[in-house]
């Protein structure tokens, strides 16, 4: 059983997207639990304070360190974390390879920053991983966390099963994947290749293989590249 426990100032952002299709069959298996904490439980006040104004001005608040500490010294009481990650726009680029290595873990802690982020000495005294899931900038690190729990807990073992396996994904071997039909086989005049409804497994892994390879050379060349 994974656990993964995510620290928020807006919990209600990540009510939905875990409770849906792969990853609400994940829990359901008791494959992977997800907890989500609002860091006010850990405020500096009764007015549920979590954010200061930042040492040597500028426009944009700071998550203030006490109620962070606070808040990961009491989950990590419960559960010791593997990884305690980091959801920011100048984190590493989350690829497919460190999902992969994140979904053998145990136990995880996720925080997701809001304002202009976190007092940087949480992230140096707590931090182990930071990431970021592409250049560009969202409002808060709850989406980068949803994204983050999703591309990790399809990969846990036993989630999937052998119709959605996981091994024939694009960037699971640095390939995009092939394109796909169903039926029907011709709709509107546009029909669906032959190769595929010639019943050879064969000849449909080599054509799917090289499909995978010109669509990977005309839309991603840096994947070739090992870039
Ligand atoms: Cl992890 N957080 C925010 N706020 N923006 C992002 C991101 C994370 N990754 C890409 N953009």
């Amino acid at each position: 059983m994974m656990t993964i426990d995510i620290l928020s100032v807006l919990p209600e952002l990540l009510e939905s997207p875990f409770s849906h299709s792969i990853l609400k069959r994940a829990r359901d298996k008791g494959l992977l639990e997800i907890r989500v904490h609002h860091l006010r439980q850990w405020a500096v006040n009764e007015y549920g304070q979590v954010d200061d104004y930042q040492y040597g001005g500028g426009a944009g608040m700071v998550m203030m360190p006490e109620p962070l500490a606070a808040a990961i010294e009491s989950l990590s009481k419960e559960r010791p974390y593997d990884e305690i990650i980091y959801l920011t726009p100048d984190g590493r680029r989350l690829e497919q390879r460190i999902a992969n290595g994140l979904s053998l873990k145990g136990n995880l802690l996720l925080i997701c920053g809001h304002y202009k982020g976190i007092d940087e000495r949480i992230r140096d005294r707590y931090v182990t991983m930071e990431l970021s899931i592409g250049d560009y900038v969202l409002s808060g690190g709850e989406l980068a966390a949803a994204v983050l729990v999703d591309a990790i807990g399809r990969l846990i073992p036993g989630v999937l099963n052998d119709e959605t396996s996981a091994l024939f994904d694009s960037f699971q071997d640095d390939l995009l994947a092939p394109p796909v039909y169903t039926r029907p086989a011709e709709w509107r005049g546009m029909t669906v290749p032959d190769i595929l409804l010639s019943g050879d497994p064969r000849k449909i892994e080599d054509w799917r293989h090289e499909q995978s390879l010109q669509r990977t050379r005309d839309r991603r060349p840096d994947l070739l590249k090992g870039e």
